[in-house]
């Protein structure tokens, strides 16, 4: 999964058609480099950001999911907490919702399940805003575990088929540098109960805190920890860099396929 970002800090600022443009030839690009699923965000979800109107979200997100969706055969995924725009994305040819907050808002579970597409449930413990302030579990696995089971139960509860469900540990949302390290070896667990497990670590300030490098340095340490997911279980992972982890994907799928016989 490709991210595409749609936030003003993402793209040049020259208009709507430059905008368009823009996103069109990263989704191009990352589509050629192997993208199976290119995921739109239109809200900035870094901790201490600050939230984007429902409008604003759909004005940023749409117009971009119609280009795109009209233009290149990839799955589109929407990164949105908002059924509004969950709506919308969907009706401008997006096919999966990504919601960091696991539907939790007052009526993301009814759009989503009236929508009839597959959906990504995130564990964050907080807000974006203040969620890395003082994270704190007695055990993360299990905490996370059966936070995300539940989730995917009051999902089925609305009506929506166990097979189109998908679930997150949230790798830095409301999380220290020693939880997401024992997520990152918890993942089996979640594995465990059936949902495809997408992990989104590139780039994260875990691995900046590992190595010491800046966002813009991370490219080793997020193929690293690319590998150590898909053996752990993760079926998907949400990554910038995408040429890249189709090498490491490559490799750890020539070497899975001679241990399975
Ligand atoms: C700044 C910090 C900007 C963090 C953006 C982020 C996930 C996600 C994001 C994830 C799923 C990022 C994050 N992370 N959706 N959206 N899982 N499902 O690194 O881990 O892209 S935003």
């Amino acid at each position: 999964m490709g991210i595409l970002n749609v936030t003003p800090d993402s793209f040049s600022d020259g208009g709507l058609f430059n905008r368009l443009d823009d996103a069109l030839r990263r989704a191009e690009q990352m589509v050629a480099q192997g993208a199976g699923i290119l995921d739109v965000g239109g809200e900035s979800t870094r901790p201490g950001a600050q939230a984007v109107g429902e409008q604003e979200e759909i004005e940023r997100v749409a117009p971009v999911i119609e280009a795109i969706s009209t233009r290149i055969g990839i799955p589109l995924s929407i990164d949105t907490s908002k059924p509004g725009v969950m709506r919308a994305a969907v009706g401008s040819g997006a096919s999966l919702i990504n919601d960091v907050n696991a539907l939790r808002a007052e009526g993301a579970i009814e759009a989503a399940s009236a929508l009839g597409v597959p959906v990504c449930l995130m564990h964050m413990q907080g807000e974006p805003r203040t969620m890395q302030h003082a994270p704190r579990y007695t055990d993360v696995v299990s905490e996370v575990r059966d936070f995300l089971v539940a989730r995917a139960a009051a999902c089925m509860a609305a009506g929506v088929a166990r097979e189109d469900i998908w679930i997150d540990p949230g790798f830095g949302f409301g999380k220290t540098l020693q939880h997401n390290l024992q997520l990152l070896r918890g993942l089996p667990l979640l594995a465990q109960t059936g949902f495809p497990v997408l992990a989104g670590i590139s780039r994260k300030s875990m691995l900046g805190a590992v190595t010491g490098r800046g966002v813009g340095e991370r490219l080793a340490g997020s193929l690293a920890v690319a590998l150590l997911a898909l053996q752990r279980g993760a079926l998907i992972l949400r990554v910038h860099d995408v040429a890249e982890t189709r090498d490491v994907l490559q490799v750890w799928a020539a070497d899975a396929a001679l241990a399975d016989g």
